[in-house]
């Protein structure tokens, strides 16, 4: 009878689809993401209307649908000529059936995805009086992968390429890339390019012309374009060209060609991404010609296949007096000089992803050229693989502070840096993943909060149970913050190690080593206090914003050290508090998460109770590392209350974190 029962149950539980699923009793990798939809036992009845032909697109709408959907009502794809954007859709409910309605074939497959979202996180009330109508806010929602020709990733955290340095043979089919195509479409990502900025030329090379167009084949059925970034040298390089000024007649016919060739491979190719002039690329300053020439240059050859050129404005001279006011003195004087084709590519604040930093002056006042943002989703600067940092909240400080000056989003492309490798779980850590999804999300609806966005990510990556849900989310739009505090409090930026950007060395400033790659440059730290002075009496930064923003950012606390000195009496105290506070907040995710355990299977349990671990370690290093040694300028004593270090500056001084290998940094040697 007790056997009876037991087999009842299960099979109960395996047609309702419930009890596995909410305990995690199997193993997990992660790889997954936040697809884990178990097939009903019955396939859905999914329909294409008589009057829409089918194409590869819909066939994986189709194929989504009929897999995954548990629900008994039908669902009937349509092509119709909707007055919304082409890669828009509209689910509606007539007795019952569930239409989803598009102009293109993309516009159901976001679609379906929709739908199986909704029904992944429990949300699944359609109303036949109300259809649901959904647009992206952005038409281009691109990845950008620093991946290299030889496989490894420039700031990548989670493994090798899965794009180069794979036998040609076994590119087609690669399961892998249909999968990453399939996670990106679930989120709305509609480009990718796929070589690191810092380019080789041989990316245009006739096999790597050939091993893209076989990519672009696996993407472009999930509506995915490729973009790639060149070398502004290439026709040099590649071409055997004495020069690759972009005014000079055979360069232009050189990209005229080359361009030809990669079209005829791929006729929906997107167009290119250039650093140019920057860290030592080559670019048209080398000829003495200006970024509007170097990208109308590639426009122009672009041009006639509707390719677009997304131009860069991450550029500073080593010998700049303040670098966060480089790239607007270049790129203002050239506002209005770019071709329509040409999207100037802006990284979102003015220094270089750091964990917090003003918005870039240029996307207040650049008005009269194409403009993007371009975010890191790869934690470069926040922990990497390893800390727990929701890059959601940081994301929307920016979309506010833009919209309270220019009232919208003043631009109609996204970028972000993939954090994405050939590791099991795609991004190096579960919680990574988070950032991937959030950046798909916010560039399909930037109006979505950031507790959305986790909660819905934690429902599918994880489990609906609101007593995991609720906590976690919590935790997660407060990683961010909990970062700044330990890492960069005030308004302090970019006082990371010199040969890694992990963890703290505020003194790094070896003999030698330019004056912008040295932390002292940015923290300023003296007898007298600590800060930039970025007012009029200093570098005056804050004149390249408008006034609004300009007296908003003046008196911000969080900026407060980004944009003033200010003595130690002022500031010391708080600055102590605020690294205090890190700590306990790093440690608090440690508790939160050690009480999720009956929610998540062992093997992303213990993983991620390991990263959470260290990241509160790390937060220790951090702060006592930039406290002692912001001591040796203030010589004040730690304020009541804050405990005492863990451990001494001349030990932190003398440790290097190899990080020869990012890909396993080797946590365990950590101090
Ligand atoms: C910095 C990275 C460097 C990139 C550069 C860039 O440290 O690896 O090449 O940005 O964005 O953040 O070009």
């Amino acid at each position: 009878m007790k056997k009876t029962l037991f087999f009842l149950i299960i099979l109960l539980s395996l047609t309702l689809n419930w009890g596995f699923k909410a305990c995690q009793c199997y193993a997990e990798t992660g790889h997954q993401l936040w697809l884990r939809m178990i097939e009903p036992q019955q396939e859905a009845n999914v329909m294409l209307s008589d009057d829409t032909f089918l194409t590869p697109t819909i066939y994986i709408a189709i194929d989504e649908l009929s897999r995954y959907w548990r629900k008994d009502t039908d669902i009937v794809l349509r092509i119709a000529n909707l007055p919304i954007d082409n890669d828009g859709f509209c689910i509606s409910k007539e007795n019952n059936n569930i239409f989803i309605q598009a102009r293109t074939d993309r516009g159901l497959l976001y679609g379906a995805y929709y739908l199986l979202r909704r029904q992944s996180t429990g949300n699944i009330k359609i109303s036949s009086s109300k259809p649901i109508i959904e647009s992206p806010k952005f038409k281009f929602r691109i990845l950008n992968h620093w991946d290299n020709l030889n496989g490894t990733i420039e700031r990548g955290f989670a493994g090798r390429s899965i794009f180069w340095n794979i036998p040609l043979l076994n590119q087609k089919n690669n399961t892998i890339l249909r999968e990453y195509a399939r996670a990106n479409a679930s989120v709305g990502i509609n480009g990718t390019v796929l070589n690191n900025v810092n380019a080789s030329p041989q990316i245009l090379s006739e096999e790597n012309i050939l091993k893209t167009a076989y990519i672009a084949e696996t993407l472009r059925p999930y509506g995915i374009k490729v973009y790639l970034s060149v070398n502004f040298a290439s026709p040099k390089v590649l071409g055997g060209l004495p020069t690759a000024d972009p005014l000079d007649e055979d360069v232009c016919k050189w990209w005229k060609e080359k361009i030809a060739e990669i079209y005829n491979a791929i006729p929906d190719f997107g167009g290119f991404l250039v650093k140019a002039n920057s860290e030592g690329q080559p670019g048209p300053g080398d000829y003495h010609r200006t970024h509007a020439e170097g990208a109308n240059m590639l426009a122009d050859a672009l041009r006639p296949y509707g390719g677009i050129v997304m131009w860069r404005a991450f550029v500073y001279a080593p010998n700049s007096p303040d670098r966060a006011n480089q790239a607007y003195d270049e790129f203002m004087p050239l506002d209005g000089l770019f071709r329509d084709n040409v999207i100037v590519q802006i990284k979102n604040g003015p220094i270089d992803f750091q964990p917090r930093e003003p918005a870039s002056p240029l996307f207040f006042s650049m008005r009269k050229t194409n403009i993007m943002p371009e975010f890191q989703i790869t934690q470069e600067y926040t922990g990497e693989s390893i800390h727990t940092c929701f890059l959601s909240t940081m994301w929307h400080e920016f979309f506010d502070d833009i919209q309270s000056e220019r009232k919208i989003l003043p631009f109609s492309a996204i970028a972000g840096v993939a954090n994405i490798g050939n590791s099991e779980n795609w991004c190096g850590s579960d919680m990574a993943q988070a950032n991937w999804y959030a950046f798909g999300r916010l560039a399909w609806n930037p109006e979505l909060s950031s507790e959305e966005i986790a909660s819905e990510w934690l429902k599918q990556t994880y489990t609906n149970a609101p007593k995991f849900v609720e906590p976690m989310t919590r935790v997660l739009c407060d990683s961010r913050e909990a970062v700044v505090n330990y890492m960069m409090p005030l308004g302090i930026h970019h006082i990371f190690a010199g040969n890694h950007h992990y963890g703290p060395e505020p003194w790094y400033a070896p003999r030698g080593v330019r004056a912008d790659w040295t932390p002292p440059y940015y923290h300023k730290a003296d007898s007298l206090g600590i800060g930039f002075d970025r007012t009029a009496t200093g570098s005056n930064n804050l004149a390249q914003y408008p006034e609004r923003i300009r007296s908003r950012y003046d008196m911000a606390p969080e900026y407060t050290l980004y944009f003033h000195h200010v003595s130690w009496q002022n500031v010391w105290n708080l600055l102590c508090e605020k690294y205090d506070t890190g700590v306990r907040q790093a440690e608090g995710f440690v508790d939160v998460w050690r009480s999720m355990k009956e929610f998540v299977d062992t093997e992303r349990f213990e993983l991620q109770l390991a990263k959470f671990d260290r990241q509160a370690k790390d937060a220790w290093w951090w702060r006592d590392a930039c406290l002692l040694y912001f001591q040796t300028f203030s010589k004040m004593p730690f304020p009541e209350g804050s405990p005492a270090p863990r451990h001494r500056l001349e030990d932190l001084q003398k440790y290097q974190l190899r990080m020869d290998n990012y890909t396993a940094a080797d946590i365990s040697k950590l101090p």
